[in-house]
């Protein structure tokens, strides 16, 4: 029996002796590698934070300690000392353990995450409601060094300080975010990661103070005697003091004994602390530690060779899509600028980055940073395409709001990951993208078909002088050929693809597909002839449009990947009222009103009915009601 077997619990763990706890970790590595190998997931992350977890549970006491893992994507380890250990081969299948950590999922889940640096806000609310409880227990955040690249964990870390309460922060460093971390204080942060750094320094500045004429001998000894204070110097132990926070580091946080030895004593503070570890990203898994981008968040892949199983198709994805028409107009147009917050790959803009590099900005995992950023840069004539998913978009609602839309400022968003992303599950899927932002004034809202009209909502982005956004898909696009012409879309204007007289489909987005489908189906199947319109507008609608068929054909479908509330069926019912259409009857579909959970894109689609036999079943409903 290995020895993760006989772990149920973290109290199991306490059994074990310290020097079990290397062979723990290896067979932790192996089981996560086995899974994530089978069902995709964050490998790089998850690989590097073992020994950090196991010390964790091995000091303090959860679930009455609280650990709040930021992003939760780390957390494997953490999941499998923590009871889950025989489910874990469901990681990220439907109805199977999720990614990111959930309080609904376990006790030991102390907060629920997905979006990045919310762990100190949340430990520090913890961290109050014990003390008003008198309750003693502990507080724990664990953080990385791209996750405090965002404003919300200086947020965290600026109360903190001030309100003086019994916190630890780990900040857990391996100067990567998904890609190579960014900013200043990652710049800081990566010195005093190279001890050569150090030495070269100290050896630099002691070669001056020996060569200063007669006093250089006692100022170098006074300097040695403070090599503390010099360390404090060029440490970034200073930044974290200015918090107010008692700072112990930077140690390795792959060594057990020494974590574990440091975790007791801090243990026993009373008063915010600040541990920096530096661990390396994928440890212990070759392929990973070798590429850490790749294996950030990865399919599934051959363990001995760390090759990726599905072959790339000759379909493009979206994303892909999207980066290379980048780059293509960027050519033409100088004052194209891209915009990624932390997601150079995942946005498809490396390429962009790699041919334009004074024109591309990577903000760090700082979205609301990123679109005032880009008001910024529109304000003086430039032409900023901010690339964001969806999901992470949904930060900088403000942002959007008060510095773009309000003054009608030139800013592109393009929106990737809009819809239902599968396995990340509640916390990345992109469904209230559509309502979100048709309701701000001055503000496009555009939903391409397939991968030929993302590149021509690209370019009428690009002409149009005002906040204009585009959303599409995570994945392969339709497969239609890419034509070189990019012809621009007449803003508001939707277009007719098939005709009938019995059912009229207004579609956006993804969903045209299953538009057109149902269409054969009806006809085919059911003798039901439909209209089908490809809306690509959800703001502003092609009323003229809508008004005209709906008059003709009163039995209406709006299908949409996103929630029914505030979408692109609500945006329909709205025009139709306010033109004074009344004699119709509409079914919407759309998300209901939950989270939904993760699983697969195409299984969750047809739960979900955003699918072409839920626009039959609709039809002949509509059609026999009225
Ligand atoms: C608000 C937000 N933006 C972007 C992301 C996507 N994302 C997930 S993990 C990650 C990098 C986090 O880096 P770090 O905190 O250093 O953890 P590491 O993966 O290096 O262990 C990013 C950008 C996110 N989860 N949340």
């Amino acid at each position: 029996m290995s020895l993760l077997e006989k772990i149920n619990s973290p109290s199991d763990l306490k059994s074990l002796s310290r020097s079990d706890l290397p062979v723990l970790a290896a067979e932790i590595r192996d089981v996560i590698v086995d899974v994530v190998s089978r069902n995709g997931g964050h490998l790089a992350s998850s690989l590097g934070a073992v020994e950090l977890a196991i010390a964790i549970h091995y000091v303090f006491d959860a679930p009455d300690d609280k650990i709040i893992w930021d992003v939760g994507h780390q957390a494997y380890a953490h999941k499998l000392i923590t009871g889950r250990r025989e489910q874990f081969h469901t990681l990220r299948q439907y109805q199977g353990i999720c990614g990111f950590t959930r309080m609904s999922e376990s006790p030991y889940d102390a907060f629920s995450t997905g979006h990045s640096s919310t762990s100190i806000s949340a430990s520090l609310g913890m961290a109050c409601a014990k003390r008003l409880k008198n309750d003693k227990s502990k507080v724990v955040a664990v953080i990385g060094d791209g996750s405090m690249t965002a404003g919300l964990a200086f947020e965290g870390l600026n109360q903190a300080g001030d309100i003086h309460k019994d916190l630890v922060v780990i900040f857990n460093d391996n100067d990567m975010s998904i890609a190579r971390n960014v900013g200043a204080v990652s710049s800081l942060l990566s010195r005093t990661f190279s001890a050569k750094y150090m030495q070269d320094f100290k050896k630099e500045l002691g070669d001056f103070l020996k060569s200063l004429p007669k006093i250089g001998g006692d100022v170098y000894q006074f300097a040695k005697r403070s090599e503390e204070s010099l360390k404090n110097l060029i440490t970034p132990g200073i930044l974290f003091e200015a918090f107010n926070f008692e700072y112990f580091g930077p140690i390795n946080g792959h060594k057990l004994n020494h974590l574990i030895d440091i975790l007791n004593n801090i243990k026993c503070l009373k008063e915010p602390v600040l541990l920096h570890i530096t661990t390396k990203k994928g440890k212990g898994y070759p392929p990973a530690e070798k590429n850490p981008v790749y294996f950030h968040g990865v399919g599934s892949f051959e363990v001995e060779t760390g090759n990726c199983i599905k072959k790339k198709g000759p379909i493009p994805a979206y994303t892909e899509v999207f980066g290379n028409t980048m780059v293509e107009l960027a050519r033409k147009d100088n004052k194209i600028i891209a915009v990624t917050a932390a997601m150079p790959e995942g946005t498809g803009l490396s390429i962009f980055a790699e041919t334009y590099p004074e024109r591309f900005f990577d903000v760090g995992i700082a979205e609301q940073h990123g679109v005032t950023f880009a008001a910024g840069l529109a304000a003086e004539g430039f032409k900023p395409v901010v690339a964001i998913y969806s999901t992470f978009l949904q930060r900088a609602y403000d942002q959007i709001l008060h510095d773009v839309c309000i003054e009608a400022l030139p800013v592109i968003f393009a929106v990737d990951r809009g819809g239902i992303v599968g396995d990340d599950g509640a916390t990345h899927n992109g469904l209230f993208d559509l309502s979100y932002l048709r309701s701000l004034p001055n503000m496009v809202v555009m939903a391409p078909k397939d991968e030929n009209e993302l590149r021509r909502m690209l370019v009428t982005s690009m002409s149009h002088n005002g906040p204009i956004a585009f959303r599409y898909p995570r994945g392969r696009g339709t497969g239609v050929n890419i034509s070189e012409d990019i012809v621009p879309l007449p803003i508001g204007k939707g277009e007719v693809l098939k005709e009938g007289d019995d059912i009229l489909i207004l579609a956006i987005g993804r969903p045209v597909c299953e538009a057109l489908s149902a269409h054969s189906k009806l006809a085919e199947e059911h003798n039901i002839s439909s209209t089908v319109v490809n809306c690509r507008f959800v703001k502003p609608l092609d009323s003229e449009l809508i008004t005209s068929l709906a008059k003709k054909i009163p039995r209406i479908i709006t299908i949409e990947e996103n929630v029914r509330q505030g979408g692109f069926g609500s945006a329909v019912l709205e025009c139709l009222n306010d033109e004074g259409v009344t004699s119709f009857h509409l079914k919407r579909i759309g998300i209901p009103d939950i989270f939904v959970e993760h699983g697969p894109q195409e299984l969750l689609r047809s739960k979900y009915n955003i699918d072409a036999s839920s626009i039959v079943n609709a039809a002949r409903e509509l059609m026999n009601q009225c």
